[in-house]
């Protein structure tokens, strides 16, 4: 029998209120059941968000520094227990242990980079035009708030959320990816083992439709912070704006790396390699397109196949696995659909393209390593997110072009360019429509004390993680204090 995971409510553990469970299982294995989950719907969230709201008012009158140990304790078991974490969300979600580890390790390093948060957290002081008049900026919590993650970094992004909402001062309710709601369970018991009061987190299993659509209406959320796709995000922020809430979204991306002829071209094709394929191409930050100049076309193209085609995929937890599986079936599906789209449009299938089969794939998602030559900018593959190990590569005459290229979509999340001449990468970080801009890096890997968010349809302008990780989860206050013992007039009137 598979462990049961309940949903987390005040402080207890409880089961949904209708009774009802889903199963998480293994993408590599579907005959692995990972656990089974209670499925919250629309009265576990209400009692959620109820509990939120009654734990806010205390939550907000506890210091700062001491919001903020509880994320540093949280840190400190998640170190103790990265190689089980690791190996657990390789089962529950697929990618490789060493990207697992990473994830669980961005996690760490997030919760440390907001526990110290938690003793800054400045505002400003500021002159008054009056005299014996002070002025200061202090941040204030914008109460009870919604927290709406994806699967594809189960402990990383869910802490880019929980982490800060905490130190703001916020309470929340948690409704995780439906593919990785074990982990999701795992993570709040941490926050449950290091103390933090009741109410303060609230975590609800369950579907997006229900859950999460419950979670987004329900009038007593203040905010809902949501990572994942454009056309949900959309659906969100429609839903919001009606009701004043703040809504922060981290949507879709098509990201580009871009290799001048003056490229180191082994640094731009294992930067590629691992860019496109890493956690099978499912990273909002995923170079799904690669943009080259003409010149170094060719040796690129031939050296990328060559690394690509000597990609291992298999099950994540061997360690010699490159290339690990896509979340599930459904996802399967509709990567091999966007490659017949890519054929259709008259790109090049140059390798991969279809399901891996074999005794060691057969009851997986495997798709082998995709890459299209001949990709031009108004192609769907050049367009949507595939969200899949599939790339494509377009060929450019000058940097002017490349630069025009990679902004050439809606999305502009993260960019990254090959060179070592100075006017390229100067033009490239002035022109680039993409939040994230790399010069001799790939497209993923971001790190924590950098903002993270996207330009254009990627978002609506919030960034997480990085100096403004708390402005997500605050408003700023204003506050004047006159100690003149009078009544002062400002704007000069008498
Ligand atoms: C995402 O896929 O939503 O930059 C986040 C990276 C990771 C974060 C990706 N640190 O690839």
């Amino acid at each position: 029998m598979a462990e049961e995971y309940l949903n987390y409510i005040g402080g207890k553990w409880v089961p949904a209120a209708g009774g009802q469970t889903f199963e998480s299982r293994n993408p590599a294995d579907s005959g692995d059941l990972v656990g089974v989950v209670a499925k919250g719907g629309r009265e576990d969230v209400d009692r959620a968000v109820h509990a939120a709201a009654e734990a806010y008012p205390e939550w907000l009158l506890t210091p700062v520094p001491a919001r903020a140990d509880y994320v540093m304790r949280v840190g400190l078991l998640l170190e103790e227990r990265k190689e089980e974490l690791s190996r657990l969300m390789t089962r529950e979600m697929g990618k490789t242990l060493r990207e697992t580890r990473a994830d669980v390790q961005e996690g760490i390093d997030f919760c440390f980079y907001m526990a110290g948060e938690g003793r800054r957290s400045y505002g400003h002081t500021m002159p008054s035009e009056l005299p014996n008049k002070f002025s200061m900026t202090v941040r204030h919590p914008i109460g009870v708030v919604g927290l709406i993650t994806p699967w594809n970094f189960p402990v990383a992004i869910p802490l880019w959320k929980i982490a800060p909402a905490v130190v703001a001062g916020c309470t929340s309710v948690f409704k995780p990816a439906e593919d990785t709601p074990v982990l999701a369970t795992i993570l709040v018991q941490l926050f449950d083992e290091v103390g933090l009061p009741p109410g303060v987190l609230n975590l609800v299993n369950g579907m997006g439709e229900e859950a999460g659509a419950a979670l987004v209406e329900h009038p007593d959320v203040r905010g809902i912070s949501f990572t994942g796709s454009l056309e949900v995000g959309r659906m969100i922020a429609e839903r919001c704006a009606r009701d004043m809430k703040r809504c922060s979204l981290e949507l879709g991306s098509k990201n580009c790396l871009i290799v001048m002829p003056d490229a180191d071209l082994d640094l731009a094709v294992e930067s590629a390699a691992w860019g496109a394929f890493a956690t099978a191409g499912q990273r909002c930050t995923a170079t799904s397109r690669i943009v080259v100049h003409e010149e170094a076309r060719q040796p690129f193209t031939e050296r990328l196949l060559e690394r690509v085609r000597s990609m291992k995929a298999g099950n994540g937890l061997d360690e010699t696995v490159e290339l690990a599986p896509v979340i599930n079936a459904q996802q399967k599906e509709r990567v091999l659909s966007y490659v017949g789209v890519g054929k259709d449009e008259g790109a090049v299938l140059l390798t991969g393209g279809e399901a891996l089969t074999g005794p060691e794939y057969d009851r997986g998602n495997f798709i082998a390593p995709t890459v299209f030559g001949e990709m031009t900018p108004d192609m769907r593959i050049a367009q949507e997110e595939i969200f899949g190990p599939v790339t494509g590569i377009m060929a450019v005459k000058d940097i002017d072009q490349a630069i025009a290229y990679a902004n050439s979509t809606q999305y502009g999340l993260s960019c990254a360019i090959y060179t070592h001449d100075i006017t390229n990468v100067f033009k490239a970080i002035q022109q680039l429509e993409f939040g994230v801009v790399y010069v001799n890096a790939p497209t993923i890997g971001a790190e924590v004390q950098l903002p993270f968010g996207g330009m254009k349809n990627t978002g609506n302008g919030h960034r997480e993680a990085g100096p403004q990780a708390l402005d997500e989860f605050t408003e700023w206050k204003a506050v004047s204090v006159d100690f003149s013992g009078k009544v002062q007039k400002a704007q000069g009137i008498q």
